[in-house]
């Protein structure tokens, strides 16, 4: 039993007025809510007003000014508009506040993130994440959101049991208008033990790889992850044209070619500001991708924001205390770009990025022969004897270290070969006669 307050509820064709307020001093660029616009599409409404006010400071009770509000009012009517979007973060009262004004739905940004999240969850594990973060954002706001769900079914907009309908609304299960706090309380202890549960096991998993090379794909949300995926893996990685296609951590073996693979795996985007809890609750998630070998930070090379997704990334990767592993950029979607000044000053400043694009699979071998400069950089050279009938240790070392000279002695086969601490230990692992010249 799920008993998230915006739960079973599906998205309606809804019209969204978007409204973000920038302070002074803050620098436009570019379209302020060009981002906003393409996660409320993402969300399946349709956006028919936009409006950006600039002010000294954000209005207390309703972040916008009195007459801002009896606009986004106007616009709400003449557009026949039933949600009303903003960029920034709103506190709870905010929202009451501009909700009574402005007479219908009011989310802010990580309320819409969450809803993406909601809609896009498919495996057990991911709905659990979606329902933790969910609650947590929720459940400080609770006594607005029961007034809210009220109001917005006394509206008409009721479809029974509860379900209302739109963006926001939505959840992975099932609806119960009647919880309390008590029972958020028990169903988050619940949930965070269930993850908690997966978590360890996802751990073991993880462990489990440590005999390979493992490279896993990360980067800003739409920025090609999956697709590169799909290419270099012949996997069948959701890749979608919105963002937050992919929720979950999907691992594959790559091969590099000359007999040599590495373990690749795709996982969820990120965006700038990810909302706190997304993160928190997608830990285990993100985690299992973030203790890879080797991070490809994919950019989406065709986007002017580029350089600030490339910073949000940064920043979510310092939060999960990831910004220290080794890693390479990778400029997809060089066929797309559209300004080749761009694509030159975003090569300039990561001179050791690797230009690829996904879609015509050019660049990709500069890519792979990258990577396997990455594991080669970890190997080292050493002189190592095993026992002549002991296939399966040379086998092994055929696949994973460099020989450069091989001789027999006697019953053992001595080798000089170049060789990861890891593969090592793996040959030690078995290997019960490995010896070290
Ligand atoms: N032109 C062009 N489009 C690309 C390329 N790579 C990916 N795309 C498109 O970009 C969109 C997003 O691709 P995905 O692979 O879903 O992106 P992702 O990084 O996995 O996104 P999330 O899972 O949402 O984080 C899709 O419409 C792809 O077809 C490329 O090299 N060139
Ligand atoms: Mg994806």
């Amino acid at each position: 039993m799920a008993i998230n307050p915006r739960e079973g509820l599906s998205v309606g064709q809804e019209n969204a007025v978007l409204v973000k307020v920038m302070l002074d001093g803050q620098p436009l660029e570019g379209d302020p809510l060009a981002e906003l616009a393409e996660l409320t599409r993402s969300a399946g409404a349709e956006v028919v007003s936009r409006c950006v006010q600039r002010r000294r400071a954000y209005h207390p009770a309703s972040c916008v000014g009195k007459g801002k509000l009896e606009e986004i009012r106007q616009r709400v009517d003449c557009f026949g508009a039933n949600v009303v979007i903003f960029d920034n973060d709103l506190s709870p009262s905010q929202i009451r506040e501009i909700e009574k004004a402005v007479k219908c739905k009011v989310l802010d940004r990580s309320e819409l993130i969450l809803d993406i999240f909601a809609s896009r969850a498919r495996t057990h594990e991911a709905r659990l994440q979606v329902e933790l973060a969910q609650l947590e954002y929720t459940a400080p706001r609770l006594r607005g959101m029961w007034t809210h769900l009220e109001r917005i079914a006394g509206a008409g907009g009721g479809t029974g049991a509860g379900a209302v309908g739109g963006i926001g609304t939505r959840g992975p299960g099932e609806s119960q208008i009647e919880i309390d706090r008590r029972l958020v309380g028990k169903r988050l202890a619940f949930l965070k033990q269930q993850l908690a549960e997966i978590d360890r096991r996802k751990m073991r998993e993880v462990r489990a790889r440590r005999d390979f090379f493992t490279v896993s794909l990360v980067g800003y949300t739409n920025a090609g992850k999956s697709t590169l995926m799909n290419v270099l893996t012949d996997a069948e990685t959701r890749a979608e044209d919105r963002l937050f296609a992919t929720l979950d951590t999907l691992t594959r073996r790559w091969d590099l070619g000359n007999g040599r693979y590495v373990l690749l795996s795709d996982t969820v985007g990120f965006i700038r500001d990810l909302p706190h809890h997304l993160v928190a609750s997608f830990r285990a998630t993100l985690e299992e991708a973030i203790h890879a070998d080797l991070l490809l930070h994919v950019v989406d090379a065709a986007n002017p924001e580029a350089e600030r997704q490339i910073e949000a990334v940064q920043d979510v990767l310092t939060e999960l205390g990831a910004n220290e592993r080794p890693s390479l950029l990778v400029l997809n979607k060089t066929d797309a770009v559209q300004d080749e000044g761009l694509l030159t000053v975003l090569r300039g400043r990561h001179d050791r990025a690797v230009a690829v694009s996904a879609m015509t699979s050019a660049g990709l071998d500069g890519l792979r022969a990258a990577v396997e400069q990455a594991m080669r950089g970890e190997q080292r050279r050493m002189t190592l004897s095993v026992p002549v009938q002991d296939g399966r240790a040379l086998r092994f070392l055929e696949r994973f270290a460099d020989i450069f000279e091989r001789r027999y002695e006697e019953d053992r086969t001595v080798l000089d070969v170049a060789i990861a601490p890891r593969a090592l230990d793996h040959l030690h692992s078995i290997a019960a006669d490995v010896q070290h010249a």
